[in-house]
């Protein structure tokens, strides 16, 4: 169904974060995963990063990636097909900021602003997340970022401390 404003195709970027079960490996077969959603295309996935873990540090390093989709799909259908996708691969809920086979993140979708109980994009966390911003940045450098400003301004007051291309 056409969206309202007549711009039916809308490109969102995930986030993707995995630290157990071969994080490698779960990230590639996200990749995999994310092409299969119906009414979405896979546009560009980033090279994977290795990054020090934010919050509980007694856990394993990550495998951190971004991808652009063009989808159909309005984001709360987006973000259950998000976490179908962790569940299939894994997920399980437990401590906050805690370890995990997959995380999914709806980071942006189009120049949309939403607030409710299941979603808050853009993700919250972006301004403060290296193991984010610069994989988004390196497929998308000049996007602008709704009610956050450009991704450059943000990357350039997020220190890479802690991020490191992998291979
Ligand atoms: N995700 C978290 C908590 N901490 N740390 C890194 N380096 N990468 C993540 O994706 C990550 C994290 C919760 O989603
Ligand atoms: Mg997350
Ligand atoms: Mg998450």
């Amino acid at each position: 169904m056409p969206r309202p404003d007549n711009h039916p195709v809308v490109t969102a970027y995930i986030g993707l974060g995995s630290n157990l079960a071969d994080p490698v490996r779960q990230v590639r077969s996200a990749f995999e995963a994310l092409q299969q959603i119906p009414q979405t295309v896979v546009r560009q996935c980033s090279s994977l990063y290795l990054s020090s873990p934010m919050g509980p540090t007694d856990q394993p390093d990550y495998i951190n990636a971004v991808v652009a989709l063009e989808t159909l799909l309005e984001p709360h259908a987006l973000l259950t097909e998000l976490q179908a996708i962790e569940s299939a691969q894994g997920r399980t809920r437990g401590v906050r900021w805690g370890a995990r086979t997959l995380d999914l993140d709806l980071l942006v979708y189009g120049k949309e602003m939403i607030a409710d109980e299941e979603l808050t994009v853009p993700h919250p966390g972006l301004p403060g997340r290296a193991f984010v911003l610069y994989p988004l940045q390196e497929i998308e450098p000049n996007l602008e970022i709704p009610g956050m400003g450009m991704l450059a301004v943000l990357v350039m007051h997020c220190p890479k401390e802690g991020l490191q291309r992998y291979e």
